[in-house]
């Protein structure tokens, strides 16, 4: 058994030489699940280059962005690959003509994603898809495959291409600092680089209510931090349509009925606990808990409640063509509930805080579901110590719990009581770790937390191998497995804003991108990110050359010096 393990990892390591051509210095990131290039050559990419490609609202937009870039981009490798370069013998390459046979599918999840490309030593080359949204995945491989100036192209390459999950994402919390719509639309331009297609965007929360709702306007006129830091149905429009210009999901995230703070500047008569810094010093949230300036708690119990919530659902729905809505429903605090008088004499009569979550549940999930959303929670609904629904309450169908809290164990839990989930383990995916710790005393803890120089305290900082080799389903049976619909990182912004976002995102989320597409393991089949650093930090450098401020991976020096 063992033999023979060894014996197909050497021919997996043949083949792969073979394949990858990895000596040539080619990088394509994420790398493609089947990469040929058995003569490394490359062609001049001819000054009358063009792409032919069907009609399509979104593709020809993409078509036209990737034409202007092999055109422009100019991009010097690191390390010059060693191709045959001889462009007085091949033809220069003239055209790229893309077929798709369905046109109409939309942009959703399990979205057949998969393209071949090929480009011959002479003669057009062809990229083909089953989507628009698989022929904007190829189209940006080709682009990876254009170098130099004046432009080069490889050729001789044989391309085919899938993704491993269908769910690849990033979290961005526009709550707790604002980003501006520029800052949104570069990150969502770098997610389609990277083949990462779902932008959960978590836009509420307790510190400030950005998103302007038409039907209560009230929420965002009060309760965000200005007139300027609002983000009106217009900007909506706009990062919607870049998302489908770039083959990215937009899925909204409405948190409640915790995290709901900023709510109450609007309707303070529906929201538990806000403006109260109520948590007692040694408690096990001090040090857990955002700064904030009360985490804020929708009361279950209020009618009124449910009228606010369902006019915001409605019109986020309207807003976001996305059929997954997030619902939140995360860190739901006893203390918090508790410090209602009306909820506290809910509970001192028999109630208990898991019935106000199910009443919380069942007053909505119909409602979201009625509009035709799959809904999304964060996995506290079904795996929270103190306050969770019964799974009767959470249709398998409609419901995925994404997880954050204790790594693969309760992915496990998730998956293992029927429900789909998405992962995004805090010990390897939460990007905002590792900045301002406070690693004092408890007293201290309470002190930093009160004069708001805290985060979220989950250091250490998540390197990009930490995120490299996690694997999402480390420990699930087949079947389980299956329930995983992939992974998102996710930036909590207590200490991040407009100013550091390049540089807390990527490439670190270019490290996810490539587990989630084609894997983490390396031509010898071993979970492994040696074999990634020197191809990520090429994959950086042409992110910045695209306008991505990318953080640094190793000092110049390494490449000038290499070996
Ligand atoms: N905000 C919201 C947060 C966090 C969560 N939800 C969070 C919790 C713990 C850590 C980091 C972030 N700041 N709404 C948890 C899903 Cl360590």
């Amino acid at each position: 058994m063992e033999s023979m393990l060894v014996i197909i990892r050497l021919a997996l390591c043949l083949l792969a030489l073979f394949q990858l051509s990895s000596g040539s210095g080619i990088n394509v990131w994420p790398k493609p699940r089947t990469f040929s290039w058995p003569n490394p050559q490359a062609t001049l990419l001819s000054p009358a280059f063009a792409i032919a490609a069907p009609n399509h609202t979104f593709l020809s937009s993409a078509v036209e962005r990737y034409l202007r870039l092999v055109h422009t981009e100019h991009h010097f490798p690191l390390v010059n690959p060693s191709v045959n370069l001889t462009p007085s013998n091949l033809p220069p390459l003239r055209t790229l003509s893309i077929v798709v046979s369905d046109l109409k599918a939309p942009l959703q999840h399990g979205v057949d994603e998969s393209y071949s490309l090929s480009i011959p030593t002479s003669g057009p080359a062809k990229l083909t898809a089953n989507t628009a949204w698989g022929a904007m995945r190829g189209l940006e491989t080709f682009s990876q495959l254009v170098w130099g100036y004046p432009s080069v192209v490889a050729v001789g390459v044989y391309v085919w291409d899938a993704p491993l999950f269908g769910h690849r994402g990033i979290m961005l919390d526009t709550s707790r600092n604002y980003y501006p719509v520029k800052d949104i639309l570069r990150t969502i331009g770098a997610m389609s680089a990277n083949k990462l297609n779902v932008f959960h965007w978590h836009i509420t929360d307790s510190h400030s209510f950005p998103l302007v709702v038409p039907s209560e306007p009230d929420l965002a006129a009060k309760g965000s931090y200005g007139p300027d830091m609002q983000y009106s149905p217009n900007d909506i429009k706009t990062i919607v349509q870049f998302g489908l210009e770039h083959g990215v999901r937009v899925l909204p995230e409405i948190d409640s009925p915790g995290h709901t703070g900023s709510w109450a500047e609007a309707y303070p008569e529906i929201v538990a606990c806000a403006n109260m810094f109520w948590w007692p010093a040694g408690s096990e949230w001090a040090d857990r808990l955002a700064s904030e300036p009360g985490t804020g708690h929708l009361n279950p119990l209020n009618p009124k409640t449910y009228q606010v919530l369902k006019n915001v659902i409605h019109d986020v729905a309207a807003l976001f063509p996305e059929p997954f809505f997030h619902a939140g429903a995360d860190e739901i605090i006893p203390g918090c509930w508790k410090a209602d008088p009306a909820i506290n004499f809910f509970l001192s009569n028999g109630g208990t805080l898991s019935q106000l979550l199910e009443i919380f549940v069942n007053s909505t999930l119909p409602y979201i579901l009625s509009l035709n959303r799959t809904v999304v929670y964060w996995e506290d609904v079904l795996l929270d110590d103190n306050v969770k629904v019964p799974t009767t309450v959470l249709p398998r169908e409609h419901t995925i719990l994404q997880t954050w809290n204790n790594g693969p164990s309760n992915t496990k839990r998730i998956v293992s009581s029927g429900y789909k989930t998405i992962v995004s383990s805090s010990d390897f995916y939460y990007l905002d770790c590792g900045h301002g710790e406070f690693l004092g005393n408890d007293s201290q803890y309470i002190a930093g937390a009160k004069s708001k120089d805290g985060g979220s305290w989950c250091g250490p900082f998540k390197t990009w191998q930490t995120i490299y080799n996690y694997d999402i389903t480390y420990g699930l049976s087949k079947e389980e497995a299956k329930l995983v619909l992939g992974g998102e990182v996710a930036l909590w912004s207590e200490q991040a804003d407009r100013t550091v976002l390049d540089a807390r995102i990527w490439p670190r989320a270019s490290a996810m991108a490539e587990t989630l597409w084609s894997g983490n393991r390396d031509e010898m089949g071993m979970r492994s990110y040696a074999g990634a650093t020197d191809r990520l930090n090429e994959w950086r450098y042409r992110m910045v050359q695209r306008g991505v401020k990318a953080e640094p991976l190793q000092p110049l020096w390494c490449v000038r010096n290499p070996g």
